[in-house]
């Protein structure tokens, strides 16, 4: 199921649970934990007043209040103090808990602030990472749907180095794309200037077209293997179960289970280009599929540039992708 990665406010969020960044005392503090104490109401704390507290990397239960979600959940994160003295392990175990918390409660939905990425001083790409790669393990095991909240776009930048990668890989395209080589833009005066000159055989479609009008009947009756069929039939041949295929695509199962039913299905292209990364296809495939959704690689979108370099590179993780897509601000892949 799921990682969502959106901007916003998580005391807005209609989830079932949403995690709050505590202190170990769990009476409340600045930063998202005053601001949940505050949206919640005074019953929060009293609430909280019962628990003992919370050790860094455990999570505790409450319920919200007048917030819009059911549950919070108080974790906690570690205090950055330079990286040498487990913080990784323990900003994981902060996420992990909170997830097993939540799914003991029977949570489906469930929002993170970005853990120890304020107070606690960790530095936010690497907090960023972490939380990625953490809920990403959690939800290839298990069926939840998870958003990480961020605040501000910057808390999120990917790596300076893949960042600067990416930008040069979109400016090639992009520049390639939008530079109008001379033959073209005498070809584009020519459209222009043709009509009134031009006699009709200019303008007759070209003879696989021509071709195709003449029988259409015969056309639809040899239609090629559609979006679904392919999928199904890449799945099968990787030999993945339809759930690792939809879980690497970072897409909800009930979505899945339409495209499985409808041989005719026509997914989204963000869905479309999921799936080929889901399944690893290498760029000439990945065309492909997206051809069988009725789509294509575009030069004019940063989006899809920034796939296609995902693949082009066989890096097929669809979380680093989606990091990369959020950095670049552009919207995600699957879910
Ligand atoms: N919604 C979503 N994210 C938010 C919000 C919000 N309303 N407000 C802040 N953030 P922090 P920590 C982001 O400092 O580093 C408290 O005093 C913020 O931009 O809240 O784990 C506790 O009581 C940042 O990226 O938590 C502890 O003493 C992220 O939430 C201490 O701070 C976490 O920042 C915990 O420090």
């Amino acid at each position: 199921m799921p990682l969502h990665i959106i901007r916003n406010d998580i005391t807005a969020m209609k989830v079932d649970a949403i995690v709050n960044a505590a202190n170990e005392s769990l009476l409340g503090g600045g930063g998202v934990d005053g601001a949940i104490h505050r949206a919640a109401g005074p019953e929060l704390l009293k609430e909280c007043r019962t628990l003992g507290g919370c050790k860094t990397g455990e999570a505790k239960i409450t319920k919200a209040y007048r917030l819009p979600a059911k549950f919070v959940i108080h974790t906690v994160g570690p205090v950055w103090r330079g990286g040498g003295h487990g913080e990784r392990d323990l900003l994981a175990c902060a996420y992990r808990s909170s997830l097993e918390l939540a799914l003991a409660n029977n949570c489906e939905t469930v929002a993170f602030p970005l853990i120890s990425s304020g107070a606690y001083g960790y530095p936010r790409d690497q907090a960023f990472k972490v939380a990625v790669d953490t809920i990403g393990d959690f939800l290839l095991a298990h069926e939840m749907t998870v958003s990480l909240v961020i605040f501000d776009r910057a808390a999120c930048a990917i790596g300076e180095k893949l960042f600067a990668d990416i930008a040069s890989y979109i400016d090639d395209r992009y520049v390639a794309e939008h530079t109008d080589p001379e033959e073209v833009q005498y070809r584009r005066a020519m459209a222009f200037e043709a009509p009134a000159a031009a006699s009709m055989e200019k303008f007759r479609p070209p003879a696989p077209c021509r071709a195709a009008a003449g029988s259409l009947a015969e056309a639809l009756g040899q239609l090629d293997e559609s979006f679904s069929q392919m999928l199904l039939r890449k799945i099968d041949e990787r030999g993945m179960t339809d759930a690792q295929c939809y879980k690497r695509a970072n897409i909800d199962r009930k979505l899945f289970s339409k495209i499985r039913s409808d041989i005719h299905y026509k997914p989204s292209k963000p869905t479309a280009m999921a799936f080929a990364v889901a399944l690893e296809l290498p760029l000439e495939e990945a065309r492909e599929m997206l051809g069988k959704a009725g789509f294509a690689f575009s030069h004019a979108s940063r989006f899809d540039i920034i796939v296609e370099y995902f693949i082009a590179h066989h890096n097929y993780n669809i979380l680093e992708i989606n990091e990369a897509l959020f950095a670049f601000d552009q919207s995600l892949l699957g879910g």
